[in-house]
């Protein structure tokens, strides 16, 4: 029989599904027809919430699980966990740092050439017929550009360590300068802003970074550059990107994260300068993959008393 109840926010890829079926008694949040209904029913046998980043656990939610004793993130930002609340009552919190790193930095790469070399126009260009009339307009390289990295944390250096491959020059900002890595810190965002032709925001979200990115560093940016972001969609204030976007006061943005996911701002849409991604910086099989084992062996590792693989702290 299974004794450990786990209420899950959002589903996870069908290999991890199967396994914690097969483990536990689940309770699925994003099917119930009443959310609330279902939290009620299971409250005191839940002693696990199994979440996604983006989901998330809050305080009103965790309050209503009075026997909750770990929070198993998928995902590596925390920012949508009360962590404070989850503290004071002695809840574990885990995460997956370091197994989506890689492809993280990929999308922030891959974001910045696409957006540059215009890879998705090129294609539409082929497949309307366009380039039997005329050869497609001339782009921007990103090879040898000014890279600034908002955020020198595990995504930030690894996407600098690429971006340094391109023959990049690369400058960061961040709360504090680190010693162990080669790149220029830049304590100010503004002028790091101004730097740059490229400015990839890999900060962590949460109170402290709330709309950091904001009207004047996007006016600092310029209207030959780029703002790319892989970090979460809180880290930019959205109305600011969006009329600088509106009036090129920014040369354009590649995006993969954004407020209201996935409902985003519809104003997105009509935007021939913004390159837009479904949140799924992580989303390649292989990550998902080793982010899935995570999240169960964090799970099976604290209710075998062990301690734990990966806790935020
Ligand atoms: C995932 C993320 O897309 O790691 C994070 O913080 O936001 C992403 O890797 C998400 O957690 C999966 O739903």
């Amino acid at each position: 029989m299974n004794t450990q109840n786990i209420l899950m926010m959002g589903a996870y890829p069908q290999w991890d599904m199967e396994d914690l079926e097969q483990r536990y008694t689940l309770f699925k949040v994003w099917e119930a027809d009443d959310r609330d209904a279902l939290i009620a029913s299971a409250a005191s046998s839940v002693r696990a919430i199994a979440t996604r980043g983006e989901l998330g656990a809050s305080a009103e939610l965790m309050s209503k699980l009075p026997n909750l004793e770990i929070v198993s993130c998928y995902g590596v930002g925390t920012d949508a966990i009360d962590l404070a609340y989850a503290k004071s009552r002695g809840i574990r919190v885990t995460n997956t740092p370091d197994v989506l790193t890689g492809d993280v930095a990929d999308i922030a790469i891959g974001l910045s050439l696409a957006i540059a070399r215009q890879i998705r126009e090129g294609h539409d260009y082929v497949l309307s017929g366009q380039w039997a009339k005329a050869n497609m307009g001339l782009v921007t390289r990103f090879f040898g550009k000014k890279v600034g990295i908002a955020g020198m944390g595990r995504v930030g250096a690894a996407t600098a360590k690429r971006a340094a491959g391109f023959d990049c020059e690369i400058r960061y900002f961040d709360t504090q300068a680190r010693d162990d890595l080669p790149w220029d810190f830049e304590p100010d965002l503004k002028a790091l802003a101004a730097w740059s032709d490229f400015l990839i925001v890999t900060i962590a979200g949460g109170p402290s970074t709330f709309g950091i990115i904001n009207a004047d560093v996007l006016a600092a940016l310029g209207p030959d550059s780029y703002l790319i972001n892989v970090s979460r969609g809180t880290t930019v204030d959205e109305p600011a990107l969006l009329e600088a976007l509106e009036n090129k006061v920014i040369r354009g943005a590649a995006l993969d994260v954004f407020h209201n996911e996935p409902r985003i701002d519809p104003r997105f849409l009509a935007l021939p300068n913004a390159l837009l991604q479904p949140h799924h910086a992580s989303g390649t099989v292989e990550t998902r993959k080793a982010m899935g084992q995570l999240v169960r062996d964090n799970l099976a590792a604290h209710f075998a008393g062990k301690p734990l693989i990966t806790p935020v702290v």
